[in-house]
């Protein structure tokens, strides 16, 4: 056993809300972990924050028109509210554009500078002349040379999925000013990765006990071989770079955001009133330092930071990271730029906290990717919360009341029934226990649903309500052994439903304080008086559910309509650029879909003074044989490109409508003639 747990999670960035995706992937979990360590006595921290850098926040700044400091104050300060109605138990909610911050990860950067260990190198890249900057990868738009989707990143293609570099694109554009941008050459410092690939392997390999999804991707970035890594970028939003030579450049987001955890910790112990001790937590061997994420954050936690850890020399490195898969809602991938997505603030205005701890609890994408829907999340309340353990503890607390006065029986000559219905609860509490201490928390979740339904069938089978006349003492065992088993329930349910194992606390007439290990079979003794109390938990209609289902579909409706409709105009330009372009009319002779590719047709199109051949990404609207014959509209003077092995010579117009489906332009004019 360590002397002391750190738990991380991944820092949001601040710019939007908090949906169910981040709950299910590292909070909700964390927040399990921590309190069931508390509720074990374990000296255990539990440190978060806002990750207020890197093109995220700048991307959103620029969406609303607003600068970059007004959406990560605005977010910072919605989410921090959010996860504490949520019932996340942070010990500290930080924020990455604090000077502490700021001082950390400097300082950080400039150790390993002086260590020697970055190495520094010109790289082209691609500038905006008229914005006078570097584009970050996000910021170029162009053709994906694999699927044709004329709107890719320069770092992903959205359609395919494919990962991109910007020069990959086809006809790049900056997506700030809509120019064609240059290729210049700028400087950076890289971390050698490569150099700590050794170390890394041997390390990740003594941790056969990580999840197998997080040892799969681990392996899968080492076989493919480590490269440098830049950590700097040409940007303004961001911790500048602490060198007199590297004005107007600032740190990766992925550089300083984990070090993040550093400096919330700091501030944490300065709140505290100790400063000092956050070096305890990060710099005594006998932490156990475990980091909360999505899948999508594996490649920074386990081999990046890691190396950055291990260089530095100063800190621990982690122990664990039990990254969680993804979270899909109703079937569909959840994505908040369509507005597929449960907003928390929005779910938590009708619905009580605890309910979606539970349901999202029992629902974790733990070892693959895992759903959500509001059907499910009414059964569970309805057959479960409701039906087991509200039942359970509802009749036993009133059948006390009613026939008992409220004072707990006593136990005497129990039959082997009584006694091996007590016994669960230790059973029980070692398997739930076991799972908590592996980061499975399904099953943790399940196992003390079980102890309920074995409360629950334990009450019909000894038919209080018959011995209550016939046999007093046995209807007196009865209800001892059911307020024992509820009690246990207070303790054990407390990590998932904080806010109901308190009230059935109160019910019960037990102290908030009780820790894990006072469970026992007897926690309350004989004579005490509990009362019946509210229903903990009241069933959810069909119409409430079908609400939540149809308002997800309105907003994603309108979300493609709006979205779709008006591309927003481009920056003007003069008519000398306009006229540069040469138009020409021209008609298809020949066609034939690429085989590789799922939107590529290479089509021949007759100019009148020549042939041409396009390669044009129509082919998922079009069959090769129904465009034969069309009348196009050429960019006859567009610089050949070469795709999949073949030149392009020209680009053929398109229209494209609100639902993203092409159509051609078209004119009666016949080949050859210039359109203007
Ligand atoms: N902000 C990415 C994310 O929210 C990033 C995590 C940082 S953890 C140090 O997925
Ligand atoms: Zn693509």
């Amino acid at each position: 056993m360590p002397k002391r747990i750190l738990v991380t999670s991944a820092l949001p960035y601040a710019n939007g809300p908090i949906h169910l995706g981040h709950l299910a992937g590292a909070y909700l979990p964390a927040d399990l972990y921590t309190r069931f360590q508390r509720l074990k006595g374990s000296d255990i921290i539990h440190i978060c924050g806002s990750d207020e850098h890197g093109v995220p926040i700048t991307i959103a700044a620029e969406r609303e028109g607003v600068t970059p400091q007004e959406i990560v104050d605005r977010y910072h300060e919605a989410n921090k509210k959010v996860f504490e109605r949520f019932g996340i138990s942070f010990d500290y909610y930080g924020r990455t554009s604090s000077e502490t911050h700021k001082k950390t990860s400097q300082d950080f950067f400039l150790k390993l500078h002086e260590q020697g260990v970055f190495s520094k190198k010109s790289q082209e890249q691609l500038y905006d002349e008229q914005a006078g900057m570097f584009l970050p990868d996000r910021y170029v738009k162009g053709t994906c040379p694999h699927c044709g989707h004329p709107e890719a990143y320069g770092d992903q293609c959205e359609k395919c999925g494919t990962s991109l570099s910007p020069t990959d694109l086809i006809d790049p554009v900056s997506a700030i000013t809509g120019n064609k941008p240059v290729i210049k050459t700028t400087e950076h410092w890289f971390i050698p990765l490569g150099d700590f690939q050794q170390r890394l392997e041997k390390w990740i390999d003594s941790k056969q006990d990580w999840k197998a999804n997080v040892l799969g991707q681990c392996k899968s970035w080492l076989d493919g071989g480590l490269g440098d890594r830049a950590v700097t970028r040409d940007l303004t939003w961001g911790v500048p770079v602490p060198l007199p030579e590297a004005e107007g450049k600032v740190l990766y987001v992925w550089f300083d955001a984990p070090i993040g955890y550093i400096s919330a910790t700091k501030e944490w112990a300065e709140e505290k009133g100790n400063p000092d001790e956050w070096k305890t937590w990060w710099q005594d061997d006998d932490t156990s330092l475990v980091h909360f994420i999505g899948k999508d954050n594996i490649v920074f936690h386990c081999i990046m930071f890691p190396a950055m850890l291990m260089q530095h020399g100063d800190f621990v490195v982690p122990d664990n990271v039990p990254a969680n898969e993804f979270l899909n809602l109703e079937g569909r991938k959840l994505s908040t730029s369509k507005g597929w997505a449960v907003w928390l603030h929005e779910y938590l205005d009708l619905f009580d906290a605890d309910l979606l701890r539970y349901v999202l609890g029992t629902t974790l994408p733990e070892t693959k990717d895992s759903d959500f829907s509001w059907k499910d999340f009414q059964n569970r309340i309805n057959s479960e919360l409701a039906d087991i353990i509200g039942n359970f503890v509802f009749r036993t607390l009133s059948f006390t009341e009613r026939f008992f006065d409220g004072s707990v029986p006593k136990l005497s000559n129990p039959t082997e029934t009584d006694l091996a219905a007590l016994a669960e609860i230790g059973q029980q509490k070692k398997k739930i226990e076991d799972a908590y201490n592996a980061f499975r928390f399904r099953e943790a979740i399940a196992e003390t649903m079980n102890l309920a339904r074995i409360g629950n069938r334990y009450f019909t089978e000894t038919e209080p309500w018959k011995s209550r006349k016939e046999n007093p003492e046995a209807c007196g065992n009865t209800l001892y052994v059911c307020i024992q088993i509820s009690a246990a329930l207070s303790v054990l349910f407390q990590p998932v439903l904080p806010g109901k194992m308190s009230t059935l606390r109160s019910q019960l007439g037990i102290p908030d304080t009780l820790l894990w290990d006072d469970v026992s079979n007897n926690l309350i003794p004989t004579g005490q008086l509990v009362k019946q109390g509210e229903i903990l938990f009241e069933k959810i209609e069909d119409e409430t559910v079908e609400e939540e289902v149809q308002k997800l579909k309105d907003r994603a409706g309108s979300a493609d309509t709006t979205t779709k409709q008006y591309e927003p105009l481009k920056k003007q330009t003069d008519f000398g650029q306009f006229a540069g372009i040469d138009l020409r009319a021209g008609i298809i002779t020949k066609a034939e879909k690429m085989k590789k590719s799922k939107k590529l047709i290479k089509v021949e199109v007759d100019l009148g003074f020549e042939k041409r051949t396009i390669l044009s990404g129509i082919a998922e609207f079009f069959r090769a044989e129904e465009v034969v014959g069309r009348s196009v509209v050429v960019v006859a003077n567009l610089a050949p490109k070469k795709m999949m092995g073949i030149e392009s010579n020209g680009m053929i117009l398109m229209g494209e409508d609100t639902d993203g489906n092409l159509h051609f332009v078209e004119t009666d004019a016949e080949p050859g003639s210039t359109v203007v």
